[in-house]
């Protein structure tokens, strides 16, 4: 650690430092990030773009007072840094250790929690309005990337912030790339502003005289230029027009610049956009040159910026390729995704099919609402969402892609426990919420022929279809040389037995033969079950089983709470059959941040404790009469 960077404990420590002081600590710091996340990883190219730009923030501002929200807040690792969690900075995203995004619990100076992007305008202006309420004074100034601008909840709140208050920064921080290359006419509006000749021209004469006096004065001078500038300035324009005033571009790496444009900032009596350019992952080569590497990533050498290969393909790719093999026979077939093209893997079908594959921004509602379109013109769409982000899109899949019936695939990834990143990413929710809604087939596949089956089957079927699968590593089966089709609404029996029926879901499907080994080295004989379907649920298997099993036991990486195993009760209850169902899932609590097994041994989605449960159940019952079939 360097040795200014080791005398700040709070902004306070920043505050006293001059300007080359800033600079060497903006050097220090980047070289901490670059060492620290190497061991970690986490959103390295992201922080390395926002140095300069949180420590004017915090240079200018007084935080827990002011308020400083960051979209997303993958980049508030410098915030952390110097609102003192430098000590611990070095647990992020470990377990027990520092979160990898804002939260409200772990410090008074993250004033508001994020993962989703899009948020931090409309909680910026929430924010200011209950302050213009209360007649307090505080600064509010929220942070947002260029590929939150393509989210509609960002325009949304740009359009009530000019009549809802009078004082409100926010800073547009344009680095050019989402995860991916920023898309859309808004990237390339953002584009024309900054390779204009003319306004770059104005605002380097007006940059100057704000380095030279800063303060009121420069504002005035920068307000003036802005004024004659918008006859002939086009690029502006936008913002102007909902009622934020526009200043910039400017160098986002340019700390004196920064900090006495936020000195004058603070004083504007409207609210105010800053557009400054910085750039993901300076400071470091590696990071620089491979912009979607560096964006999430995990450990690295910190030399070379390499990491270790990953081994065995992904659920990712397994979806893409498969999606790749099923559209070179079926023209209809085009994909979606909201901006994660490498995540999803659609990147490959990219490359195969640049026409039938869209890239709509970070925009899942409108996703969901342009693939129900393209539905009833005949095409077959596969939206590619995490489980975390389709929550946006709930509505839609109602509203327009279920109650219409249309035949809309979505494919969601990271169903499941998400690990390092936590609550807000965590995909635990999507059966719960997409299980009642009418219509919909939904499947969760035990390995990645599965998927591919899974996958063929949906694009079969006359209306929408829901398939969840996990992050990473793949189970590594055989693979079929083609996808079969599977019978709608029908559960797979891998291995019959009479006192116990054990459904494991998905990636749960270890747990359910690990736990049917051990019951049957207790004496006891149990059924494995691969549901496929969660929704059509096999009616059929559930009532023969219940005929003789003294229970259900239903393991899924998913909360309890409206989820697989509340299916089965309910199919139970309506069928009529007394069986008691133990259900293995995640409680109704937010899950924190940390590595899978140890949060699924906590909160007891593991063997051990459903034995426990399980064992009780059975005694005394007579000993392994085989089913009949
Ligand atoms: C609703 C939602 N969809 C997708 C994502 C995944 N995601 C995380 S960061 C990011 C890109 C953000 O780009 P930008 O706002 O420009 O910030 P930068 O990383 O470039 O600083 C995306 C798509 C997300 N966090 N939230």
């Amino acid at each position: 650690m360097g040795t200014l960077l080791e005398t700040i404990h709070s902004p306070a420590d920043l505050k006293r430092m001059n300007y080359a002081q800033m600079a060497e600590l903006a050097e220090e710091i980047r070289e901490f990030l670059i060492q620290t996340l190497s061991k970690t990883g986490g959103h390295l190219g992201p922080n390395l773009g926002v140095v300069e730009l949180t420590m004017a923030l915090h240079a200018v501002f007084n935080t827990p007072e002011d308020k400083i929200l960051f979209d997303v807040s993958h980049q508030s690792y410098i915030h952390k840094i110097l609102t003192g969690r430098l000590d611990r900075f070095d647990t992020i995203r470990q377990p027990g250790g520092l979160n990898g995004f804002m939260l409200r619990t772990e410090s008074e100076h993250d004033a508001y929690g994020a993962g989703h992007a899009g948020t931090a305008l409309s909680a910026a202006l929430g924010m200011a309005v209950a302050r213009d309420l209360a007649g307090g004074t505080e600064n509010i100034i929220a942070v947002a990337g260029d590929g939150a601008f393509t989210n509609g909840i960002t325009f949304e709140a740009m359009n009530n912030i000019a009549e809802r208050t009078k004082r409100l920064i926010v800073v547009l921080n344009d680095n050019e790339w989402s995860i991916d290359r920023n898309v859309g006419a808004i990237a390339r509006y953002f584009h024309r502003i900054v390779t204009n000749e003319r306004y770059k021209h104005l605002h380097d004469s007006a940059t100057r005289l704000v380095q030279r006096f800063g303060g009121k004065v420069a504002l005035e001078v920068m307000r003036r230029a802005e004024e004659a500038a918008k006859g002939m300035l086009w690029p502006s324009l936008l913002f102007e027009e909902l009622g934020l005033q526009y200043f910039g571009p400017i160098d986002g790496h340019n700390l004196p610049l920064l900090v006495e444009t936020f000195k004058f900032l603070k004083d504007a009596n409207r609210p105010v956009l800053l557009h400054i350019l910085t750039q993901k992952g300076r400071g470091f080569q590696p990071a620089m040159d491979k912009q979607k590497k560096f964006h999430g990533c995990g450990p690295y050498d910190p030399e070379t910026g390499q990491t270790e290969p990953s081994g065995k393909p992904t659920y990712s790719e397994t979806f893409a390729n498969t999606l790749v093999k099923l559209a070179s026979k079926d023209e209809r077939i085009v994909a979606i995704t909201a901006a994660m093209p490498n995540g999803t893997g659609l990147d490959i079908f990219r490359a195969q099919y640049p026409k039938r594959y869209f890239d709509v921004g970070i925009a899942e509602e409108h996703a969901v609402v342009f693939a129900a379109g393209m539905a009833t013109r005949g095409l077959r769409p596969v939206c590619a969402i995490y489980s975390t982000f389709l929550q946006r899109g709930f509505d839609p899949i109602v509203h327009d892609v279920c109650l219409q019936k249309l035949p809309v695939l979505f494919c969601m990834d990271r169903a499941g426990l998400s690990g390092d990143d936590g609550p807000t990413h965590h995909g635990l929710f999507d059966i719960s919420y997409l299980r009642s809604i009418p219509g919909i087939v939904l499947m969760a596949p035990k390995d990645e022929d599965e998927l591919a089956d899974m996958m063929k089957t949906a694009l079969e079927l006359p209306g929408p279809s829901a398939i969840r699968y996990p992050r990473g590593a793949v189970v590594g089966v055989a693979r079929k040389p083609e996808p079969e089709t599977i019978p709608l609404g029908k559960a797979e029996v891998i291995k019959d037995g009479s006192d116990v029926a054990i459904l494991g879901l998905g990636t749960m499907m270890p747990l359910a033969r690990e736990l049917a080994i051990r019951l049957e080295s207790e004496g006891y004989s149990a059924a494995v079950i691969n549901p496929r379907f969660i929704k059509p649920l096999d009616y059929k298997m559930l009532k023969l089983y219940a005929g003789h099993v003294a229970a259900f036991v239903t393991f899924e990486d998913h909360v309890k709470m409206g989820g697989f195993g509340s299916a089965v009760v309910e199919a139970l209850d309506e069928m009529g059959c007394e069986v008691p169902v133990l259900r293995i899932g995640w409680p109704d609590q937010f899950i924190e941040h940390g590595h899978i097994d140890d949060l699924r041994a906590k909160y007891g989605l593991s063997v051990e404790a459903a034995l426990a449960q399980v064992l009780p159940l059975l005694a005394g019952r007579p000993q392994a009469i085989p089913a009949v079939f």
